[in-house]
């Protein structure tokens, strides 16, 4: 599965609690984007996530779920991403919640298909911060270390800088870069144009782009060919 992902760029969120016609789905799937992730924080149901993955599954692009909600582990997906928040105090975000699910589905667990990825949630004002209880407040030194953790100590295959809703600290990014040696790197958060896209691009392995698809779809859709044109400086 690192394999698969290895090479996104670009990937667009949708969120199973979201509303999205069918022209703008359309847009997003036909866009040129590497993957759609499919994921949220609130709101995620069995039911809505199953429907959501219907729409997409035309389009034949790689589709991935987060799971956030045991209840909405939907099989049918490519990949399953499997988040661990690592600066949080409540250990239920780091293994209790992954615990739950192992007693819970033991053997129909496709572990094949999963991949783990260290969450370093940093926008505090953002629903994940809110109900994960991370410590949001981390100097590029503090955000560093946790994605140390996450590339060496834990060896996981994505380190995920989750800004959602805000545009990020380019800078604690940049220091992120600069420590992170094997895990993919994502980022996400308040990448609402070309703008944005391209400077998180140039330090990120992967862009993941959201909240801008529901309010602004054609802006969406420049952030595509934007993470594309940008080279990954080399920061070795
Ligand atoms: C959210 O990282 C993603 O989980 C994308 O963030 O919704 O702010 O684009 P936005």
């Amino acid at each position: 599965m690192r394999q698969l992902i290895r090479p996104w760029r670009h990937v667009f969120k949708l969120d199973p609690d979201r509303a999205l016609g069918d022209k703008e789905l359309e847009a997003v799937c036909r866009s040129g984007t590497d993957a759609i992730l499919v994921g949220g924080s609130t709101g995620v149901t069995y039911d809505n996530t199953v429907s959501l993955l219907e729409r997409i599954r035309p389009y034949g692009l790689p589709c991935a779920l987060e799971i956030s909600d045991l209840e909405a582990a939907v099989p049918g997906f490519d990949l399953y991403m499997i988040p661990m928040v690592l600066n949080t105090a409540d250990t239920s975000w780091i293994l209790g919640h992954h615990r739950r699910a192992i007693e819970r589905f033991g053997s129909l667990i496709p572990w094949e298909l999963l991949l783990t990825e260290g969450y370093i949630v940093l926008n505090g004002d953002s629903s994940v911060a809110r109900l994960t209880g991370a410590d949001s407040s981390l100097d590029a030194a503090g955000a560093g270390a946790y994605a140390q953790i996450a590339d060496k100590l834990m060896n996981l295959p994505v380190v995920y800088l989750e800004y959602s809703g805000a545009f990020g600290d380019m800078e604690i990014v940049r220091e992120v870069r600069e420590v992170v040696e094997h895990s993919q790197l994502f980022y996400g958060g308040g990448i609402t144009g070309a703008t944005e896209a391209r400077q998180a691009a140039a330090l990120c392995d992967t862009v993941v782009v959201g909240n801008i698809i529901y309010s602004d779809v054609e802006q969406a859709l420049m952030t595509v060919q934007a993470v594309r044109e940008t080279p990954q400086r080399d920061w070795l």
